[in-house]
């Protein structure tokens, strides 16, 4: 497969900042690919270049991919690999590669007469975990309150189910909290001022009888001061997250603990037995980092967001690996996402247990893409 034209311009993420979209033209027609960001970044994710430098840096290797024959999007990451030549991709920009990286495996996919979660060789549909409340940085005890199906009998009647409680919710905070109108996070998600266990007990009256379980993103990263999460201490966190699991029959958490500390992932995993206990931030989609983790048992499950690692083959690399050990797999959105479903193609290919996404407003283009692909799927 080869690309007549590759172009790059600058476009919108759901923040309203700038990011890129590299756009392949060839025979069969044209494909683009765009690259989300975060908010509650890793520091161990590759570099991300601003988007100026990006541009500038497209123009001088381009010459490398437009016209030239690939057989394989293996091929094509190995070589943004070897002319980035570094481990985190601080010269072409881990952005750069991503976007690149995905208008091949979607030329790939067209070439083939395929859609790309069928490229990818994907039969089976993940459970949506899905954000419905919360808030960034440390005015808030924990990132993200999220709710995902006990059982799914179709993918479609789980999204519907959690968007019925999304709504329920936005009218109860608002009998709880009287600041709160209506307003939405980053990720649609509502925006609501009380605290964990107020939060909790709402979500909890909202779900009852509905197979419903509540996860958190507690995105420790960014409550830690050094000493301190939200001003408690490491024990008396750790004794509010274990608290607020019994209590609320939570299911997941995500990044309970900073991204470094591998040793208190693997007490609270090994002391949570049934939760899902997952890295985020402490992994980064880098399979070194899931190779401590796994050394460590610090986690059951992972989180995959392929903009932390640069490009699909490592994703995908890192999901396989995952897997062999056992370890449950979660294909994430960002908090500043791009207009593409890439992300849902992908959950579906690479058969991810779950996939995280947002419940609202510009989010639901991922959802709707999961039932589109649910109905091709069963037919
Ligand atoms: C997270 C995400 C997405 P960000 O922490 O998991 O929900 O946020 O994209 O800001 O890292
Ligand atoms: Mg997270």
């Amino acid at each position: 497969m080869k690309f007549e034209r590759l172009k790059i311009r600058k476009v919108l993420n759901t923040k309203s900042n700038l990011t890129i979209e590299v756009e392949g033209k060839f025979n069969k027609g044209r494909v683009r690919g765009s690259v989300p960001a975060g908010t509650s970044a890793g520091k161990h994710e590759v570099v991300s270049l601003p988007v100026d430098r990006v541009i500038r840096k497209f123009k001088l290797l381009k010459k490398k991919f437009e016209g030239v024959e690939f057989s394989s999007l293996e091929e094509v990451d190995s070589l943004l690999h070897e002319i980035d030549g570094t481990e985190n991709f601080s010269k072409i920009g881990g952005n750069l590669a991503l976007a690149i990286s995905y208008v091949f495996l979607k030329g790939f996919a067209l070439n083939e007469g395929l859609e790309v979660f069928e490229y990818l060789g994907g039969k089976k549909l993940p459970k949506p975990l899905c954000n419905v409340a919360g808030g960034w940085g440390k005015e808030s005890e924990i990132q993200e309150y999220l709710i995902y199906p006990k059982v799914q009998r179709s993918i479609a009647a789980s999204i519907f189910k959690i968007a019925e409680v999304y709504r329920q919710l936005g009218k109860m905070f608002k009998k709880y909290d009287k600041t709160f109108n209506m307003g939405k996070n980053y990720e649609s998600a509502w925006a609501v001022r009380l605290d964990a266990k107020k939060i909790l007990t709402i979500i909890s009256k909202a779900i009852e009888g509905k197979g419903l379980v509540i996860g958190l993103d507690v995105a420790a990263s960014d409550r830690w001061d050094g000493k301190t999460y939200v001003g408690r201490s490491e024990k008396e966190h750790y004794t509010f997250l274990k608290r607020l699991v019994k209590r609320f029959g939570i299911g997941y958490v995500e990044d309970p603990f900073h991204e470094d500390d591998f040793e208190t992932f693997a007490k609270f995993t090994k002391e949570m037995k049934r939760v899902m206990v997952c890295g985020d931030d402490l992994l980064v989609t880098n399979v070194k980092r899931l190779e401590t983790a796994l050394k460590n048992k610090s986690v059951n499950t992972v989180l995959v967001k392929p903009n932390q690692i640069g490009t699909v083959s490592d994703t995908i690399a890192f999901v396989k690996m995952a897997k062999k050990h056992g370890l449950k797999t979660v294909l994430s959105h960002r908090s500043g996402e791009t207009d593409d479903a890439i992300i849902a193609h992908l959950a579906v290919g690479l058969e991810t247990d779950y996939a995280k996404f947002g419940t609202s407003g510009e989010r639901v283009v991922k959802l709707n893409e999961l039932i589109r692909i649910e109905e091709k799927i069963k037919g």
